[in-house]
């Protein structure tokens, strides 16, 4: 069989650089797609990396942008990827209230640009493509849980723009026959998050308190609940939606889903804290119950214009189509995610000891 070869957009990225590895271990060749920046942005996928004058590898990284269709019809040919990720997008949701025609062009263009590049070079019989939708794609709680079936009901740019990538992904399949899928993945985490989505956030104040360099996490809902998951289980999905002989559109979430509030509480639990909450509103705050330490404040600039309350996804097509399901329980992933920025400050703070 001829070596399988995939092109992931948005490899600098928390899923990129998991699905990256794994596809590395199944004895994939791997391209990624990164973006110019003024500062390096490769981090999370470095220790991949080998310089290919020197080493034979299988992993090669490229400049590119999902807002530039010309260098994506080169890199398409370039690579001649068997499988295409498109996970690269403006993934934020809060800041796409303040970016929302860029969320636009990367989110929604962008991967149109990808589908009519694969259709420009008469590849649609051969490459397997994978689009990055998500549950903010439900919006307002219309039922739970929320299944393939659910109607969707955009509640943010980010959404909406995410909503015309899925019907587009939906359109190239039946239009052309491309092996084109939709994972509607619920929100999925890990050590490796970026910083200021809310589980990190959280995650990272508490090392930071614990270790006394900072005072108080300012956050805004406390109320939104999610059904969070570990990225590392949610790549092994796409990987299996993408092997899938059928393409179709699949949902990916624990069936389970717990508060901000809860997340807040325990990760605190884990550093021997537990939190005793007094006030409402913006002036809620949340104590250490045995020093009275104020923990936890309210900051109204992380409020959304409309806010998603809840989700929560029924995994129960993907259990049966797929063989797939989640394998790290909510109080495991918090407890990674907290140990790991422990670890992180301790570093950070023994580094900044030794160059004092
Ligand atoms: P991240 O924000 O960690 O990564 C996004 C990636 O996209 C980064 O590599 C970023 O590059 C790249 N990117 C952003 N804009 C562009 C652009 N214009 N051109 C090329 N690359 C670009 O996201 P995640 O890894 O968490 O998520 C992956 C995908 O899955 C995203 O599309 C996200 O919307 C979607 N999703 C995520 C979920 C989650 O819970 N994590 C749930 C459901 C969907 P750079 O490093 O340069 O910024
Ligand atoms: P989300 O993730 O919007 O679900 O999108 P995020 O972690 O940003 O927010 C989750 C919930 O927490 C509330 N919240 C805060 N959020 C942030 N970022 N910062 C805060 O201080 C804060 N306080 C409370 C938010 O209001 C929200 O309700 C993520 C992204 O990965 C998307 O790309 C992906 O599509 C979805 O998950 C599924």
């Amino acid at each position: 069989m001829s070596k399988k070869v995939a092109l992931i957009t948005g490899i600098t990225g928390q899923d990129g650089a998991y699905l990256a590895r794994l596809l590395l271990d199944k004895g994939y060749e791997v391209h990624g797609v990164k973006r110019r920046s003024s500062s390096f942005n490769t981090e999370r996928v470095d220790d991949l990396y080998k310089d290919p004058h020197e080493h034979s590898t299988s992993f090669f990284l490229h400049y590119g942008d999902l807002t530039d269709s010309t260098n994506l019809i080169r890199l398409v040919q370039e690579t001649q990827p068997t499988e295409i990720y498109n996970l690269a997008a403006q993934s934020h949701v809060a800041v796409s209230f303040e970016t929302p025609e860029y969320t636009a062009n990367a989110d929604a263009t962008g991967a149109l640009r990808i589908l009519e590049a694969i259709r420009i070079l008469g590849l649609s019989d051969s490459v397997r493509f994978y689009q990055a939708s998500t549950s903010e794609l439900y919006g307002r709680v219309l039922e739970t849980p929320q299944s393939e079936k659910t109607p969707f009901y955009p509640r943010s740019p980010y959404a909406a723009a995410k909503l015309y990538a899925y019907w587009i992904t939906v359109n190239y399949r039946e239009a052309y026959g491309i092996h084109a899928s939709n994972g509607i993945l619920f929100n999925h985490e890990g050590p490796t998050r970026g910083e200021t989505f809310v589980t990190r956030k959280i995650t990272r104040a508490v090392a930071a308190i614990e270790k006394g360099l900072q005072e108080t996490l300012f956050l805004g809902n406390l109320d939104a609940k999610r059904d969070w998951g570990h990225a590392r289980d949610y790549v092994e999905g796409m990987w299996r939606i993408v092997q899938h002989d059928t393409p179709d559109d699949w949902v990916l979430a624990t069936g389970e889903t717990h508060s901000v509030r809860e997340f807040v509480e325990l990760a605190f639990s884990h550093v021997g804290r537990s939190i005793e909450w007094a006030g409402e509103g913006v002036d809620e705050i949340g104590r250490d119950a045995k020093t009275g330490q104020v923990l936890v404040r309210i900051d109204p600039r992380y409020f959304r214009p409309t806010e998603v309350d809840l989700l929560l996804g029924d995994p129960s097509k993907a259990r049966k189509e797929l063989g797939w399901r989640h394998t790290t329980s909510f109080p495991d992933l918090v407890s990674e995610m907290v140990k790991n920025d422990l670890q992180l400050v301790e570093q950070e703070r023994w580094r900044n000891d030794r160059s004092a």
